[in-house]
């Protein structure tokens, strides 16, 4: 047999890059980036491309399984897929008999696949379909929309185009999207500049034009004195602001008091500094992008730091601007039609959502919701019971604070269903696993995604399941079939897709020269004057009156963060290149490479606690304590030690991630709860940590 193609979409992040797949007698060869799509380079990153291990890894569910003995103990009884499927759907029945369909909970990783569990949910009757947002991009996406009226995924970064980059907790050569770290080394070989605003020296900060280390929970200061600064000195774009900023003269009173010599004392960064980053962004705009950021879900103000991105952003006339952040076109657009919703085959059910999205927080959006606060309904019966809960892609357990508390509260559903291809936490604690194919294995609904050039693209299976693991649209399929849910009882995925395409003009076919169908010729960049946002007044408002009605500020003035008691730390966390979040530690190519974290910590605060680097010390918080290698550098923050998440793994299936490293989510007590009024994510980083060796405890 011949080495066969396959375009397909990468799922080793939700990044989702397309890529190439080469196979030989159903094995994979190589993983390429889509060869048709200039901005992948034909590359994949190193978890792209670890995908081949996790097709081989016998560590991953390999059949579905009902669990037999308690919750999290790790019995299990081996099914098929019709008795997994039934047991689910008899209990989906009973608790909708007994409470409603609204007591059915459902997450998912959101992005561009999610239309057919909406669509499911929508079938079953429930409002209450959620993601895992509040637990990364939610205060992005609410300040985008306060802000614009419209959601970040509507501003596109041009980083190609960009002569000034400013990340700030955005560390965008290690927590990779392909396509934007090619098109931002393109740019710097072009002369952009960089400028990152970080705790830490991370990669990023080693290829910047220049690093500015910041006191932790003090970016909000830094910001403001931007702003004043931007305005003081008459430094933004006046034509921009006159015809796209309202409620201008509030922004200029309210930044009066927060001057650059002001933020130094806050945080850390010398007044001169700052000035000259804003007079070097006036110079560059409006081809200038300040990263409104992607895990924003730090602190209980973050909202606010990532509105004040985009009035930054704004003031520099780079928001609809080539090089900036230009609008995003649908296909409607660009005289397309885009893909029939699955989700309008059943009507959204009139149901208020248990998170209170929408409706007792109406500046929240409903869709991704805010899924602690379902959480917190499953604990609390408030407004109304929910008893069944399936986490799709999505492991809340490793990805949301203070798993002990979050399992106690899981322990009073009368179903948790977990669909998953790796083992997870979550997966462990549950009622059924139903293992699904990796992404190198299954179909998946056509995605459409929205751009500079919009698109549609599809995921094709590169090779046959080898194990008895299914797609997600055979699952959804089979769960529907049982429940009644008929317009969702699809027999092949051929059918969904010619759904999907119906009302575009497009055919399957059309995907076969490339994997993707682009829906418009060339980059569409709209004039100034032919900006468009959605608030109400149609234009960029500093005062948003959504906000305001809810009691919250549209711009807060600034408090400064709790200082860390002494001898302890604020703990921090990201990512690095090698893995993805909870999930890649037991890969074993990923594993090999990267088999534990170590803790960053400050060499002046180190010396003076006696740890050396490389020596092991016992992280602590209250009562609970695990070891870990101290990395001892003068590249940190001395108010902050930082781990790379996701690791600390506790399952004995997991042979390899087996213990090794800490679990940066068990040091954050009481974390569900903690969480930020306006943008509605969980605020992570307010919890501190003492550090000591090993030796003395
Ligand atoms: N303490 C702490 N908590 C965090 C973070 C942190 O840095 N520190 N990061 C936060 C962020 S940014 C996010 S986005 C969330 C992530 O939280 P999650 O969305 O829960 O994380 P993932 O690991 O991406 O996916 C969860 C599960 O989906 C399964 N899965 C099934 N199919 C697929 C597939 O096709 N592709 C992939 N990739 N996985 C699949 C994986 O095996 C995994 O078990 O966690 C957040 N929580
Ligand atoms: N390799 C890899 N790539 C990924 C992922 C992955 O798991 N692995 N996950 C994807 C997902 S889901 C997401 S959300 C994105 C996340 O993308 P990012 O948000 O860029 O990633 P992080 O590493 O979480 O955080 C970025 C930086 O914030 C810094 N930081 C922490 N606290 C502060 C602070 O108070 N102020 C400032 N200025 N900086 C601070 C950290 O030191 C870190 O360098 O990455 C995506 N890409
Ligand atoms: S960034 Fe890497 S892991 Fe994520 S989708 Fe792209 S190639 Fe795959
Ligand atoms: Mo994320």
């Amino acid at each position: 047999m011949s080495i066969q193609k396959t375009f397909s979409i990468c799922g080793m992040c939700t990044v989702r890059c397309p890529i190439q797949v080469e196979t030989e007698h159903g094995e994979i060869k190589f993983i390429e980036g889509n060869p048709n799509v200039p901005a992948m380079k034909g590359a994949v990153c190193p978890r792209g491309a670890a995908g081949k291990a996790l097709i081989m890894d016998k560590e991953r569910p390999q059949s579905p399984m009902i669990r037999v003995g308690e919750r999290g103990e790790g019995k299990w009884r081996t099914v098929g897929w019709d008795e997994a499927l039934d047991y689910v759907a008899n209990k989906l029945k009973a608790v909708t008999e007994q409470h409603g369909a609204r007591s059915i909970a459902f997450s998912d990783r959101g992005g561009p696949f999610q239309d057919l569990h909406k669509a499911f949910v929508n079938g079953l009757g429930s409002p209450n379909f959620c993601n895992h947002d509040a637990s990364c991009a939610r205060n992005v996406e609410h300040a985008c929309l306060s802000v614009a009226g419209i959601g970040r995924k509507e501003l596109v970064y041009d980083l190609k185009n960009a002569k000034h980059v400013v990340l700030q907790f955005r560390n965008i050569f290690e927590a990779v999207n392909v396509q934007e770290v090619n098109n931002l080394m393109d740019a710097m070989e072009g002369g952009c500049k960089l400028t990152v605003i970080d705790i830490r020296a991370n990669i990023s900060a080693t290829k910047a034009t220049r690093f500015m280390m910041i006191r932790p929970g003090t970016d909000y200061a830094f910001n403001l004195a931007v702003i004043h600064e931007l305005l003081d000195k008459n430094l933004y774009d006046k034509k921009f602001a006159h015809l796209w900023i309202k409620d201008f003269n509030q922004l200029e009173a309210f930044v009066k008091p927060y001057t650059p010599e002001w933020a130094e004392t806050e945080t850390g960064i010398t007044a001169d500094e700052i000035r000259t980053l804003v007079r070097e962004l006036a110079e560059a705009m409006p081809s200038v992008i300040w990263h409104p950021g992607w895990m924003a879900a730090r602190y209980r103000h973050s909202f606010y730091i990532c509105r004040s991105i985009y009035i930054i952003n704004a003031l520099l006339g780079a928001i609809g601007a080539k090089g900036g952040l230009p609008l995003a076109s649908k296909p409607g657009d660009v005289g397309k039609t885009g893909l029939k919703p699955l989700a309008d085959l059943y009507p959204k059910p009139p149901e208020k959502r248990a998170d209170g999205a929408g409706w007792r927080y109406p500046h929240i959006t409903g869709g991704a919701g805010l899924a602690h606060l379902m959480y917190r309904a499953m604990d609390t019966d408030d407004p109304y019971p929910v008893k069944a809960y399936m986490a799709y892609r999505h492991d809340p357990l490793m990805g949301f604070p203070d798993p002990d508390r979050l399992k106690q509260i899981f322990a009073k559903l009368d179903l948790l269903v977990s669909v998953t291809f790796s083992w997870s936490d979550t997966a462990w604690f549950s009622d059924v696993v139903l293992p699904l194919s990796p992404y190198l294995e299954r179909e998946s609904i056509i995605a459409s995604k929205n751009g500079l050039k919009p698109q549609f693209f599809v995921r094709h299976r590169a090779l046959e399941p080898r194990y008895d693991t299914k797609a997600d649209w055979e699952i959804i399929s089979g769960l529907s079939r049982r429940l009644g849910v008929n317009a969702l009882t699809f027999s092949s995925i051929e059918e969904i897709w010619n759904y999907q395409l119906q009302p575009t003009g497009v055919s399957i076919s059309d995907f076969k020269a490339t994997g993707i169908v682009n829906l418009a010729a060339s980059p569409k960049y709209r004039t100034m004057e032919e900006l468009k946002f959605n608030t109400p007044s149609g234009k960029l408002e500093i005062i948003s009156e959504k906000l305001e009605k809810q009691g919250l500020p549209s711009l807060l003035p600034y408090t400064s963060p709790t200082q860390p008691p002494e001898g302890q730390f604020r703990l921090t966390f990201g990512r690095c290149a090698l893995h993805t979040q909870g999930h890649t530690v037991n890969n074993p190519l990923l594993f090999e490479q990267m088999p534990e974290n170590v803790l960053w910590i400050n060499a002046n605060a180190a010396k003076s606690l006696g740890i050396s680097n490389n020596s092991t010390v016992v992280v602590s918080q209250n009562d609970y304590s695990e070891t870990i290698q101290a990395k001892v550098t003068d590249a940190i923050h001395p108010d902050a030690v930082f781990v790379i998440h996701g690791f600390g793994h506790t399952l004995p299936v997991e042979s390899r991630a087996l213990g090794r490293g800490l679990a940066d989510n068990k040091f954050m007590k009481g974390g569900l709860d903690i969480w930020d009024p306006a943008g509605g994510a969980i605020a992570f980083q307010e919890h501190f940590v003492s550090v000591a060796p090993a030796g003395n405890i």
